[in-house]
């Protein structure tokens, strides 16, 4: 049976090398940022990166992921370097896994499984935990099949039907599906009860704030809140969803703060955490946060919109909030730089002049940990709030003390 990898016990960093391939859909550019975000992914997992290699293909080797040239390049670097762990940033086929263990014979982790183990080890609540579990059982699943053909290997036999490596995957696969239903059940349990408490919550207007990972969503959260929920330069801090009641002007609405969105999000995860998305799904408002300051942004923005799609929030209403302007770095253009799409190249008026001009949503340049243009987003914030009331309510008064109770809570 598939153990997982116990991510908490990794105590000391452990050494890996990273590798990726550079599809025709990639520049050379994107390529290397996916691996910057790969080792601050690791590193997140306590996994020190200690070398990158990147191969330019069609499409992934189906066998190895990497061609053979590239295979040998890594093995004599792994073994050289007594390396035990390598990492691709793409989600490996069970087949493909075995094959790159027993070719660089090392541990082999794919990008959905090191997600997969940083969400473990982030997960607090029971709810998070649950989903994380759920998620992980639905990762090894398919890949049961593969260690049964292993197992035949190993025996010298040639597959030989209702051999004992069946039996064994038989007996496996029942206990990961028995494990998935269950842990679906005690989802559905507490999903019940969540519903209910999103219920109770009046007709108060529900603000959520989206965005990649990292780009300072907890931050504002708790700037505007005045709350304390925890926020850290790591990946995947919060994973929790929490709910708190802000007041402006009077207005009381209510904000969530959620787990953020990554590139090639595992679709397991994205799976089980959808009732920790329920609140950004019937959220009124969207307030998509930004890292200005990051390299990728513009990428960071599309996976957004994609993953906010695949969630079924799309065509609400969206307040770009474009955080960490303190950071952004500005570096014009020399007379023989002609670089197209080079990051900074344009100074940050320049970027918001034409960030209005193509997008139709309302955005705002902002520092959450400088506090610029905090003021304005409040403002903001106070008039699309405004909007959204006058809109359910055009015609009776709307009484603000139908809402006085404390709704504060966390999910
Ligand atoms: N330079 C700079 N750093 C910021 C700003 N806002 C937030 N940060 C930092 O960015 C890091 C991530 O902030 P969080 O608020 O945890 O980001 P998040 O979007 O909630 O991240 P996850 O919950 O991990 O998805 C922290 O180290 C913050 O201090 C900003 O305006 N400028
Ligand atoms: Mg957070």
């Amino acid at each position: 049976m598939h153990e997982f990898r116990n991510a908490k016990k990794r105590l000391l960093m452990e050494k890996a090398v990273l590798i990726n391939v550079i599809t025709p859909d990639n520049t050379e550019f994107q390529a290397n940022e996916y691996l910057d975000e790969l080792e601050f992914l690791a590193m997140t997992a306590s996994i020190e990166a200690v070398a990158r290699f990147s191969q330019r293909v069609e499409r992934p080797n189906s066998a190895t992921y990497v061609g053979k040239g590239k295979l040998q390049e890594i093995k004599e670097y792994i073994a050289n370097n007594e390396i035990h762990l390598a990492i691709f940033d793409d989600e490996l086929t069970g087949a493909q896994v075995r094959n790159l263990e027993k070719e660089l014979n090392c541990s082999i982790l794919d990008r959905t499984s090191l997600i997969l183990d940083i969400f473990a080890l982030r997960a607090q609540t029971a709810y998070a935990k649950t989903q994380v579990e759920l998620a992980r059982y639905q990762y090894i699943l398919p890949r049961l099949t593969g260690m049964w053909s292993h197992l035949e290997r190993q025996r010298g036999g040639r597959g030989t039907r209702g051999g004992s490596g069946e039996k064994q995957l038989e007996t496996d696969r029942r206990i990961v599906m028995d494990k998935i239903s269950q842990l679906k059940e005690q989802l559905k349990k507490i999903d019940r009860q969540m519903a209910t408490q999103r219920g109770n919550r009046g007709g108060l207007v529900r603000v959520s704030l989206v965005g990649y990972t990292n780009v300072g969503k907890s931050t504002i959260m708790n700037l505007l809140s005045k709350s304390n929920v925890f926020a850290e330069n790591k990946l995947f801090a919060t994973l929790d969803t929490t709910v708190r009641k802000v007041v402006i002007e009077n207005t009381p609405f209510l904000l969530s703060d959620t787990v953020g969105f990554i590139r090639k999000l595992p679709h397991q995860l994205v799976e089980s955490f959808k009732s920790t998305l329920d609140e950004v799904r019937e959220a009124d408002i969207l307030l998509h946060v930004v890292d200005v300051s990051h390299p990728n942004f513009e990428d960071q923005i599309k996976v957004v919109k994609h993953t906010l799609d695949e969630i079924g929030a799309s065509n609400k209403p969206v307040f770009m909030v474009f955080n960490k302007i303190d950071a952004y770095k500005y570096t014009p253009k020399s007379e023989f730089d002609f670089s197209e799409d080079r990051p900074g190249k344009i100074s940050l008026r320049q970027l918001e002049e034409s960030w209005v001009a193509k997008e139709n949503s309302p955005a705002i340049f902002i520092s959450a940990l400088k506090k610029i243009g905090i003021d304005k987003l409040r403002n903001d914030l106070y008039k699309m709030v405004g909007e959204t009331i006058r809109g359910r309510y055009p015609f009776t008064g709307f009484l603000w003390q139908n809402f006085d109770e404390d709704l504060t809570q966390d999910l």
